[in-house]
């Protein structure tokens, strides 16, 4: 059988831990403020989406233009916010069998990157201990187009040497699972199966994930 050089490039909120929650939470106070309204269904549209690209989404939402400043305040804001939710962070945060998924790929030699549309990636993988498994980070520091646009997962691609169709991609978010699929890369949708629909697998979490299935896919 024929092994190509693989590689398994993960998305981080939602997949990896649950601070997808602390983003809503996060935007949701901001919009309240705002009086603007904001749904579960609209977040769906925020996931994946980078932080500048979110408040855009939701000032259009709620027809409302603000200054320049205004506007870099309240990412501010929002970001403070934020980062008071994941300030108590640890391991407990990561997502049900994640780890044995990467000790699964690692002990096989694969190769792992992120693929992140957040500018906290790289502490957010500190604070659960996760960093080493992770030959490369691309995240919101290093891309100037957010998802569905692929260059995420294209630099990480380029970045552990594989071509994009030997990329499988884990992502919990529609713009995500897009860019995956734009790039030629095997899209894989963590979460709900209905808003997922465009992924090529979906699997609620990790626990559904075998190590048959991940072997399938090292040898695809
Ligand atoms: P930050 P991912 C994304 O991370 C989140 O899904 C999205 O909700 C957030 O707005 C974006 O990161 C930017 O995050 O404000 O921390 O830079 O899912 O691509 O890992
Ligand atoms: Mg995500």
């Amino acid at each position: 059988m024929h092994m190509c050089n693989k590689g398994f490039i993960f998305d981080l909120d939602g997949v990896i831990v649950d601070t997808a929650k602390f983003h809503y939470l996060a935007w949701k106070d901001l919009a309240n403020d705002l009086k603007i309204p904001f749904t579960e269904a609209q977040n769906e549209e925020l996931k994946g989406v980078s932080r500048i690209e979110s408040l855009k989404k939701i000032l259009e939402w709620g027809d409302l233009s603000i200054s320049e400043s205004d506007f870099h305040s309240i990412m501010d804001g929002k970001n403070k916010k934020y980062l008071s939710y994941i300030a108590t962070m640890g391991e407990e945060e990561i997502l049900p069998d994640v780890k044995k998924t990467l000790d699964f790929l690692a002990a096989k030699k694969q190769k792992i990157a992120l693929g992140s549309a957040s500018k906290n990636a790289r502490s957010i993988l500190e604070k659960v201990s996760l960093i080493d498994y992770f030959q490369v980070i691309v995240d919101g520091n290093n891309v100037t187009k957010a998802k569905p646009n692929p260059e995420v997962f294209l630099k990480a691609a380029e970045e552990v040497e594989a071509s994009s169709k030997d990329c499988i991609v884990f992502e919990d978010s529609i713009a995500g699972i897009q860019a995956a699929n734009t790039a030629g890369m095997i899209s894989i949708g963590i979460g709900d199966e209905k808003i997922l629909h465009e992924a090529d697998y979906v699997f609620k979490n990790f626990t559904q994930i075998s190590n048959e299935f991940l072997i399938e896919l090292m040898n695809k």
